[in-house]
């Protein structure tokens, strides 16, 4: 009978330090765990885009390379799915989570819930607003106003400072949306002759990005000089429609986005687009050395600022070659 007693009491005690182990903080949890293999949660947008696409593959193949377990969500352009995904994560007790938020706002309450469970969140390609910046550990992402300056900037120069332009908007309340259209607004501010006639979104992707052009066209004809597009693959799309209106896109019709997808630099070697803006979604390397660096304890920058460039016909055809993505 003792015996019993005594063992019981020793698993119970055991059973005790392990969970102790566990809920103390992150750094003490990956102290001792470094072989242990990491588990991620990845809660993707969509593939709304083949940026978006390039940057799943980026990060999916990085957690490969570096034998992590990823758990994937396509949260199909929904919120909701996206915040259902963290639910999970956080219940499957994942060490970190990688965050592409949709949108900029209504993430506080689940992220309130991965820092109490001590679970890293990196963000990637775009931002969030809260009221408490210690609510994610870190953001990985391009200057989205920049990238609207620089396309506002370099139509500005084409079109001599004179000129009705349209504008294909990407998923509204989502950062690069909200900044690319800033940007260049604030770029084209200073040409009073250069005008946005029409304004519409194309959630970022090719079909509505064609679809708006082409309620363009229908409205204003050939009074359209440029299309302003937030991303390639509804230039692309808009590309179709001017094409299919009789127009010569890239001439009759200058046409500025950003990305710097492959397809874009096919259309600029075609001369069918003008310009792209780089914007580099291969972020798979920079988010798990975040990782990394947030559960050994590490201080990291809040934000981290990718590099973009502007691509036009001039550079582009000696640039293709490079193209990862
Ligand atoms: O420009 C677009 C994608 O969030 C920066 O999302 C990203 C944007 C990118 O749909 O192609």
């Amino acid at each position: 009978m003792k015996t019993i007693h005594t063992l019981l009491l020793i698993v119970a005690s055991l059973a005790l330090v392990t969970a102790c182990d566990r809920d103390s903080n992150t750094q003490s949890k990956s102290a001792g765990d470094e072989n242990k293999q990491l588990t991620v949660g990845f809660s993707q947008i969509g593939a709304e885009s083949a940026w978006r696409t390039a940057e799943t593959e980026s990060i999916r193949s990085e957690a490969r390379n570096r034998g992590i377990d990823l758990k994937f969500s396509d949260a199909q352009q929904k919120q909701e799915n996206q915040i259902t995904a963290l639910r999970n994560f956080i219940n499957q007790k994942v060490d970190a989570i990688i965050l592409a938020p949709v949108v900029e706002t209504g993430w506080e309450p689940v992220l309130r819930e991965a820092r109490a469970a001590k679970i890293p969140v990196i963000l990637v390609d775009r931002g969030v607003k809260v009221s408490d910046e210690s609510l994610y550990t870190t953001l990985i992402a391009s200057d989205f106003v920049a990238e609207g300056r620089m396309a506002g900037e370099w139509l500005a120069n084409k079109l001599g400072g004179k000129g009705n332009i349209v504008e294909l908007q990407g998923t509204p309340g989502a950062a690069p949306a909200i900044d690319r259209k800033k940007g260049f607004e604030e770029a084209i501010a200073k040409h009073p002759e250069l005008k946005i006639v029409k304004s519409q979104s194309g959630n970022f992707n090719r079909a509505q990005g064609k679809e708006a052009m082409e309620a363009f066209i229908k409205s204003e004809g050939k009074n359209i000089n440029a299309v302003y597009a937030h991303n390639d693959d509804m230039a692309l799309g808009a590309i179709q429609a001017i094409e299919e209106a009789g127009l010569k896109p890239g001439t009759d019709v200058i046409v500025v986005s950003i990305d710097g997808v492959r397809g874009a630099f096919e259309a600029m070697v075609g001369g069918k687009l003008n310009c792209t803006v780089e914007c580099n979604p291969l972020l798979g390397p920079a988010a798990f050395d975040a990782i990394e660096k947030a559960r050994k304890g590490e201080q990291l920058q809040k934000k981290t600022i990718v590099q973009d460039r502007l691509f036009d016909q001039s550079t582009a055809q000696a640039e293709l070659p490079n193209r990862k993505y």
